[in-house]
């Protein structure tokens, strides 16, 4: 049997970028706020457009600071999210496992932010975002996991936090300029090293003409 029609093959030379977002919001609990609990905050994994991830996403692992128990939190279902109180900032430690065994999970270090930077007075109305953009990137995925990826999502998801998500739409059209650049460059520089290589050829062809011509002479 082909490698290729096997359903646990890999598909050589495919690269799938999937736009996610990683990040946490945190509230002050204001007067309710003791000394070991003065914020409530939530951490999760997200799409860029608050697309229930659910369909390339099996469960996501959250490894908190040691001082809560227990450490390791595991979350079925979308949203991709994890809500504790604390006192204290640590980088937390998101693992993304995915439907299909064969792709290795991603871990994703995730910097939680209790307090606004710069300093300011907390209100327990406006909660301390913190988001990153980042990008899911399979090389060579397993074939069943390509024809996920590329059906794409079907959904998107509501959660009460969506209200202080950032928007990172724009984030994404600059990344597809950047692409849609490179491509131009690369396809510059292949015109550019096909006339190179047509000239050489033109040279080489001069340099058999004249070693034949002198070759007749001795
Ligand atoms: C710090 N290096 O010193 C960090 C550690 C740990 C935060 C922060 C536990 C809450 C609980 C908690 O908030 N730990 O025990 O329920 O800032």
């Amino acid at each position: 049997m082909k490698a290729s029609s096997s359903p646990k093959a890999r598909a050589k030379g495919a690269t799938v970028a999937v736009p996610i977002v990683q990040g946490s919001i945190a509230f002050w609990l204001g007067p309710e706020a003791d000394e070991w609990h003065s914020h409530r905050w939530t951490a999760y994994i997200r799409g860029s457009r608050n697309e229930d991830l659910s369909y390339f996403i099996r469960y996501v692992e959250f490894h908190l600071h040691e001082s809560f128990h227990p450490s390791k939190r595991v979350v079925t279902r979308p949203p991709f999210e994890l809500t504790e109180t604390g006192w204290g900032e640590f980088d937390l430690i998101m693992r993304i496992f995915f439907v299909d065994n064969l792709e290795n999970p991603v871990e994703l270090i995730h910097p939680l932010r209790l307090f606004p930077h710069p300093p300011k007075e907390q209100s327990a109305e406006e909660p301390v975002v913190s988001e990153f953009y980042e990008e899911l990137v399979f090389q060579d995925p397993p074939e069943e996991l390509l024809a996920i990826l590329r059906m794409g999502p079907q959904r998107t998801v509501d959660t009460e936090l969506q209200k202080y998500f950032l928007d990172f739409t724009c984030q994404e059209a600059q990344d597809l300029e950047k692409i849609k650049n490179a491509r131009d460059m690369i396809r510059s520089k292949v015109l550019g090293l096909n006339e190179r290589s047509r000239e050489i050829d033109e040279e080489r062809r001069q340099i058999e003409e004249e070693i034949n011509r002198l070759s007749k002479m001795v």
